[in-house]
């Protein structure tokens, strides 16, 4: 079996077009400099927009990131991801399921599921997931109405849990992670045998005036974590 590409999870970023997240920038300028700044994956997520919208805004940002080699995903919608063309999808708990997914889009796709609990992890797991997007970590004024906040702790039970169950699947985590608490996040969510291969951020990125900075300062910390005592 030909083995998949290895994906760099290590700067994830969630893109958000409301008013209140990207003010009156542009989604696609934002996404250059995010990518410019050394953002390795983008997921598209827009609620908002209808259908054929969805699909002309992934086909522009994938014109930005494919030519950096950075994966695009769609957020919720397997049928976009089909019809934009872009390498893959992240789905929830209440999204089509995995299993579905994958035989949709085929064994190349990057499909990743959101993950609350051990129980969840563990199941996107076995069914194949290629990253898990763990969370809520901290409240966030971006996702109203996000299940239970996990926090640090919940994130390293988890990654505990996949480990000792053998899983080398890859993961993020998701929620509140700024400038701020990068490391920290880092260095509280690391079980001795796993580690996350990455943070997925939303406004640290998409809410800064300098969307290229805010991606290269935290690539840095993300790269460099500090020698924690
Ligand atoms: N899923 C869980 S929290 C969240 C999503 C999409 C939003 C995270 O946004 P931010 O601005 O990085 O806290
Ligand atoms: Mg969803």
């Amino acid at each position: 079996m030909v083995e998949k590409q290895p994906i760099d999870y290590s700067l994830y970023l969630v893109t958000d077009s409301t008013p209140a997240i990207l003010g009156d920038k542009d989604l696609v300028s934002v996404v250059r400099a995010a990518v410019e700044g050394g953002v390795t994956i983008v997921q598209l997520r827009d609620k908002k927009s209808d259908t054929g919208e969805l699909v002309r805004i992934a086909k522009e940002l994938h014109k930005v990131t494919k030519p950096a080699g950075v994966p695009l995903l769609i957020n919720d919608r397997v049928d976009m991801a089909l019809a934009a063309g872009v390498e893959g999808v992240h789905v929830g708990q209440d999204d089509l399921n995995l299993t579905t997914a994958r035989r949709l889009l085929g064994p190349d796709a990057i499909i990743g599921v959101t993950a609350n609990s051990e129980k969840e992890a563990l199941q996107a797991a076995r069914d194949g997931a290629d990253y898990l997007g763990i969370g809520t970590v901290y409240a966030t004024p971006t996702k109203e109405n996000t299940k239970s906040i996990i926090g640090t702790s919940g994130v390293q039970q988890i990654l505990t849990s996949l480990a000792s169950d053998g899983h080398d699947v890859k993961t993020v985590c998701i929620g509140g992670i700024n400038h701020g608490n990068a490391q920290r996040v880092l260095y509280q969510t690391a079980s001795p045998s796993k580690r996350l291969d990455g943070l997925a951020v939303v406004s640290a990125i998409m809410a800064s005036n300098d969307p290229r900075e805010a991606a290269i300062s935290l690539r840095k910390l993300i790269v460099q974590p500090p020698p924690f005592a």
